[in-house]
C-alpha cells in the first residue's frame, strides 16, 4: 500500500456470457475493497472483435479509480476477481468472461514481466479510447488526449447499452 490514492484508470471487456453483470460484479468488488474506490465509470460500449476478429462481440467500459493499493497490488485484485468470474486464459486475444487492464495508473511509468503501465496498446484501440474519452477527456496519453487519437482513426462511431447512469452500482 501507498500512502496517498493514486488515480488510476482500468479498462474492462468480456465478450462471454452476461457481461453487464460481470463488469458490475468486478465495479462493485473494486469499489468495495477497502483500498480502492470506484470514482467513475462510462458507458458500456459494443465493440467489434480486435487482435481475433472471428468471436463474439464484446461489451467494453473504463473505470476511474482511486487507491492506496501499489500498482502491482492492483493487478493482483484485478487478477482476482478475474478469477472470481471463472475467467479461462486459453487464448491471447481470445474469449472471455472478463479482462481489466490498468491503462493508467497516476504519472506512473514502469515495465516488469508481469506489468506494463501506461498499457502499450491504449492509442490503437476504440473500445479502450472511447470509453475512457467519457471520464478522462484531459488526460493525455503520449501527449494526446483520446478524442486526438480517436480523430486520427476512421473508425465507424461505436453504440452505447441503453442502462442507467449508474448502472454498475447494485439497484
Ligand atoms: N499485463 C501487463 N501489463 C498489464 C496491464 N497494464 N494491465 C500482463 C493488466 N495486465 C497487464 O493478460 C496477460 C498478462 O498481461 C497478464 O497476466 C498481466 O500480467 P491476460 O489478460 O491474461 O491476456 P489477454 O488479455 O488475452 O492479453 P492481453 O495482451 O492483455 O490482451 P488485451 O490487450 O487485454 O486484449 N476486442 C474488443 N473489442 N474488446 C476487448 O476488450 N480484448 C482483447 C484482449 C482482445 N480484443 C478485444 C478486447
Ligand atoms: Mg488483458
Amino acid at each position: 500500500m501507498v500512502s496517498e490514492p493514486r488515480q488510476a484508470y482500468l479498462g474492462l471487456g468480456g465478450n462471454i456470457g452476461d457481461v453487464v453483470e460481470a463488469l458490475r460484479h468486478a465495479l462493485q468488488t473494486l469499489d468495495d475493497h477497502i483500498d480502492a474506490e470506484v470514482t467513475a465509470v462510462s458507458p458500456v460500449y459494443l465493440t467489434p472483435p480486435w487482435g481475433i476478429e472471428d468471436q463474439p462481440w464484446f461489451h467494453n467500459a473504463c473505470a476511474e479509480v482511486k487507491t492506496s493499493l501499489r500498482p502491482h497490488e492492483l493487478l493482483e485484485l484485478c487478477m482476482e476477481i478475474e478469477a472470481s468470474l471463472q475467467r479461462v486464459r486459453d487464448q491471447r486475444w481470445g474469449p472471455r468472461t472478463i479482462d481489466l487492464d490498468i491503462l493508467i495508473y497516476a504519472e506512473e511509468q514502469l515495465s516488469s514481466d508481469t506489468l506494463t503501465i501506461p498499457h502499450p496498446r491504449i492509442t490503437e484501440r476504440q473500445f479502450v479510447l472511447q470509453p475512457l474519452s467519457d471520464i478522462a477527456p484531459d488526460v493525455l496519453i503520449k501527449g494526446k488526449t483520446c478524442e486526438q487519437w480517436i480523430a486520427e482513426q476512421d473508425w465507424p462511431p461505436l453504440n452505447t447499452l441503453d442502462l442507467a447512469k449508474d448502472w454498475w452500482k447494485a439497484p
